[in-house]
């Protein structure tokens, strides 16, 4: 009998939720998540009294409990020379590049124009260089794999093309400019749990395997879509090659901070990090708090092998 779920959630969950901001806000979700000095630091996205998101800063020395939330957010769509960004900065994935001795968030950059990507990079998690938009709208839900493949940075990104939003690779030299797309993950159509769309989750985690990816896919229903999380795994040294996709879903809204809130029935999967032998993966709920779920690298690995197609 296979276990559906491979994830389990911490009885803390959920780990951080709007009355925990030290100034107030109506939603906190889809946060980044990397390991920064012995601790946890997610990146959150705060939505505001207003509506509009920002991105603000929480570390953790257990990375469960005992948040230490920043007053002023890292990025916030307050300067008015940032069109991209009016209403909002959303969604942000974190990868740390050694080559260039910086992280660099990706982030969606929401304005009457559309939802595009942005990027911006950090050393010291109090200011960040924005790069702007590096990808025009509709676009989001990039994360920029851990180090370069064939002399390249590569980076997930999902497109909205009309009703068909797929996730696709795209490469780059300077992190600016990116190119030479290619799709690997399709939306499925029909009834299946991923056939409305799909899009990226965390930074891609490299495995012996292959690069791990943990991605959310959205069925549409009469009452609305549900978002759950699914799993494909990409060649080492050609991530455009895709050497398995899990057919079902191994996570899902089923708690009660899951299935109501802002938007219900959401697990929208965005940071993972390793802690005592575990995989932590950081989730927004019902687009209204932050969840923890954990599981090991090599249970979603020999799911992938065993199911993947
Ligand atoms: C996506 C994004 C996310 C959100 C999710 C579920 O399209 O807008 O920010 O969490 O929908 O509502």
């Amino acid at each position: 009998m296979l276990e559906h779920e491979l994830f389990t959630r911490v009885p803390e969950n959920p780990i951080i939720k709007p009355s925990d901001l030290p100034y107030p806000c109506d939603c906190v979700c889809n946060p980044a998540a990397h390991l920064v000095d012995g601790e946890v630091l997610l990146l959150l996205r705060v939505i505001d009294q207003e509506g509009g998101s920002h991105i603000t800063v929480a570390r953790s020395q257990s990375g469960v409990t005992d948040w230490r939330i920043e007053h002023q957010p890292l990025l916030a769509p307050t300067d008015r020379n940032l069109p991209y960004e009016v209403y909002g900065c959303e969604d942000p994935r974190l990868t740390w590049l050694e080559d260039r001795q910086e992280y660099v968030i990706t982030y969606t950059g929401y304005s009457p124009l559309g939802a595009g990507i942005c990027i911006a990079t950090t050393t010291d998690f109090k200011t960040a260089q924005r790069f702007g938009l590096v990808i025009a709208p509709n676009n989001k839900d990039a994360a920029i794999f851990p180090r370069q493949i064939k002399g390249k940075y590569w980076m997930l990104h999902r497109p909205a093309l009309g009703d068909m939003e797929h996730i696709w690779l795209a490469e780059s030299e300077d992190l600016v400019h990116w190119g030479r797309p290619w799709m690997i993950i399709e939306e499925r159509g029909g009834p299946w749990w991923d056939g409305l769309k799909v899009g990226g989750g965390p930074t891609p985690i490299e495995t012996r395997d292959g690069w791990l990816i943990i991605f959310h896919g959205v069925k549409g229903t009469a009452h609305g879509p549900i978002y759950r999380v699914g799993l494909a795994l990409l060649d080492l040294d050609d991530p455009r090659k895709v050497i398995r996709r899990l057919p079902r879903w191994v996570f899902g809204p089923k708690a009660p901070y899951e299935a109501t809130g802002f938007i219900p029935g959401v697990v929208f999967p965005t940071g993972t990090v390793m802690m005592n032998g575990d995989l932590y993966l950081y989730y927004g709920a019902a687009d209204t708090r932050v969840g923890l779920a954990k599981t090991k690298v090599q249970t979603l690995l020999t799911a992938l092998k065993d199911e993947g197609k």
